[in-house]
């Protein structure tokens, strides 16, 4: 197993589309391992492929206090989503120490492959169906704080460039 180096925001790469992944093999599943072990390190409660600048839609989630409930979801696709919308305080390994809210459906149903290649599908709600939404994102080019205004975007911008530089 490996620590994967996360990107940070603004970093252009953190904007790719994933592609899906063609057969779920063992470099899918090792890939599956490292991003567990760099999201536990990290500490976060998910991570998405796109975030350790590897292409691909694998998402990985743990939501458990004791951090043994791994969720691995492989070309995961929203097949429904609630009229009723939430508000909830989301952060980012990729924007740290930066938290704010965003609106979303409140449940989602996603369909997946597993780390076994099966098709399963889920109904999600509260922080799962946020973290689902929040990392499927991520895989669409998408962070979280192109949500909020361009002022707060610049602002979370600069300070990371600058944190950045500092830690040359
Ligand atoms: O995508 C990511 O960078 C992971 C992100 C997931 C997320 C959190 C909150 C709302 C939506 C999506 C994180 O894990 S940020 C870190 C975090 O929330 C956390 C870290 C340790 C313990 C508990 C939470
Ligand atoms: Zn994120």
């Amino acid at each position: 197993m490996a620590l994967l180096p996360i990107l940070h925001y603004p970093d252009p790469r953190l904007h790719t589309i994933a592609k899906p992944v063609e057969r779920v093999d063992e470099k899918i599943r090792q890939l599956v391992a490292d991003m567990a072990e760099t999201m536990y390190d990290a500490p976060g409660i998910g991570l998405a492929a796109t975030q350790v600048n590897v292409h691909l839609q694998v998402i990985v989630i743990d939501l458990s206090d004791d951090r043994d409930q791994l969720q691995v979801f492989i070309n995961p696709q929203i097949t429904w989503a609630s009229v009723e919308k939430k508000n909830w305080q989301e952060g980012c390994l990729s924007v740290p120490d930066f938290f704010d809210e965003v609106e979303r459906p409140a449940e989602v149903k996603v369909k997946a492959l597993d780390i076994d290649g099966q098709e399963f599908e889920i109904k999600a709600d509260g922080l799962l169906a946020v973290c689902i939404q929040h990392e499927m994102d991520h895989l669409k080019g998408k962070v979280f704080v192109e949500y909020l205004s361009s002022l707060k975007r610049m602002r979370i911008s600069s300070k990371l460039k600058k944190k950045a530089r500092l830690a040359l």
